[in-house]
């Protein structure tokens, strides 16, 4: 464990250390580097007919049919079929939120490395090999930031209140943070087992947060973020009220623990 933070690096840095940690498949370079066999990439699935598709090809074709997937799923349409179509390992949870979805699926597999995403095609799976590469250079938890590279894509509202989030945290943690609520992030195992997650709405903000005041090695790093397929599950008002009080509770218990 080290207490650095990195702050992101570039295109052009993220370039350079995929091809340095692991080859386009995440084959490992090196003996004791983690491969995609050694991944989890895990979702909350509610009602993503429209994305889960496309969403589970990309990430086979990008980790070789070689990561495993889990899908925590609510649905009421037709998505836990279409993810066992994909061999998706799929566990039926009643809808009750984002973060009793994520908290269930970043726990449930035996993988050393877990890469959380939304299920909803914003977010780039061909990045993968990028966050296994960061943690094979000794990262605790890499983590997408969105907003760096603008996330145009993303709402107004929403782009307004991710900044606004990142600000206010960046004050109360005393580091710079650029994304809190990021869906796309991979961690170390046994990090995501140490640490107790109290958040629904907020987990996302708190996956970054508790880890960072910890003394884990966090590093953000940009990626792109593209229009959601089908429709939203957060209301932006309610929700971004939750993830606000979150990240004010998260940070003091962490800062005062
Ligand atoms: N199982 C389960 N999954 C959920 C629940 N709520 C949200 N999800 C999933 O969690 C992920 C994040 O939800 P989104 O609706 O994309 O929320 P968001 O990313 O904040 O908002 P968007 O800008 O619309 O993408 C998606 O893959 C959802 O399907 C839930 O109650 N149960
Ligand atoms: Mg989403």
């Amino acid at each position: 464990m080290s207490t650095s933070f990195t702050s992101p690096a570039t295109d052009a840095d993220a370039t350079a250390a995929d091809a340095t940690a692991a080859d386009a498949t995440g084959t490992a370079v090196g003996d004791d580097r983690y491969t995609f066999d050694d991944v989890s990439v895990v979702m909350g699935t509610y009602d993503e007919a429209a994305a889960i598709g496309t969403v589970l090809s990309d990430i086979d074709d990008v980790t070789d049919g070689r990561a495993a997937v889990v899908c925590v799923d609510g649905s009421s349409d037709e998505t836990p079929e279409i993810a066992r179509e994909h061999g998706a390992r799929v566990i039926e949870q009643e809808p009750q939120g984002y973060g009793v979805a994520v908290r269930e699926a970043v726990l449930a597999p035996d993988r050393p490395v877990v890469i959380t995403t939304d299920c909803d095609d914003t977010y780039p799976m061909e990045a993968l090999p990028a966050f296994l590469a960061g943690i094979n250079d000794g990262a605790d938890v890499v983590s997408g930031d969105r907003l760096s590279h603008g996330a145009d894509a993303m709402p107004a509202f929403n782009r307004f209140g991710n900044h606004a989030f990142a600000a206010a945290a960046s004050l109360l943690l005393r580091k710079r943070v650029h994304d809190t609520t990021t869906g796309m992030r991979a961690y170390r195992r046994e990090v995501v087992e140490a640490i107790e997650w109290t958040e629904n709405t907020g987990l996302s903000a708190e996956l970054l947060i508790r880890p960072l005041m910890r003394g884990y090695d966090v590093r953000e790093r940009p990626i792109r973020y593209a229009e959601r397929l089908g429709e939203t599950k957060l209301d932006p008002i309610e929700g971004g009220a939750a993830i606000a009080k979150s990240i004010v509770k998260v940070s003091l218990q962490e800062r005062f623990r």
